[in-house]
């Protein structure tokens, strides 16, 4: 089965982040265990995988929580916002801003931007796009985490 894939959702309260996790649990054959909150462990197409959901609302309390988790290597990052809010697109910026002040720049194998709610970004025709490289993400993708099909949401896993 190979070595566990983690995966942290970043962002700050309101994007979609749980909403995310749990539409990818849904995908998993094997119930989800949850070690501890916001530690979610799935199996999908015969790999592990743990998705940590960081808890709280603003910038500074989601760095600190990202800042204070035990795992600090991830495969993947997912920089979370709502398409439709640019405050939550800049928030993003000043999350990954406080963890280089806390000495604790995001380590991940790839980071990816996610763009949310894009069902509300096409009803109201408002949407901020990301850079990517700027947040120093490799891509942009935009999704509909309460939506679109579970098994597209699966390809923001590594
Ligand atoms: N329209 C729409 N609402 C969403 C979407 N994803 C999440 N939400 C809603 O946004 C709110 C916050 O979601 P939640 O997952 O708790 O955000 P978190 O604080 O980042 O974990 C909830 O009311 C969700 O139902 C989406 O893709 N489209
Ligand atoms: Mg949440």
């Amino acid at each position: 089965m190979g070595r566990k894939k983690s995966v942290i959702l970043i962002g700050v309260g309101g994007v979609g982040k749980t909403t995310l996790v749990w539409r990818l649990i849904g995908l998993s054959l094997t119930p989800a265990a949850t070690r501890r909150p916001g530690v979610y462990r799935i199996y999908y197409d015969g790999k592990l995988y743990e998705l940590v959901d960081v808890p709280g609302q603003a910038a500074f309390e989601i760095a600190q929580a990202v800042a204070s988790s035990p795992t600090f290597f991830f495969d993947r990052a997912l920089l979370v916002y709502d398409l439709t809010r640019e405050d939550t697109l800049h928030a993003l910026y000043e999350i990954v801003d406080r963890l280089c002040l806390f000495k604790k720049c995001l380590s991940a194998a790839e980071v990816w931007v996610v763009g949310n709610k894009r069902d509300l970004a096409e009803r109201y025709g408002v949407e901020y796009d990301a850079d990517p490289a700027s947040l120093g993400a490799r891509r942009l993708e935009k999704i509909s985490a309460l939506y679109d099909p579970a098994y597209e949401l699966a390809r923001l896993l590594p």
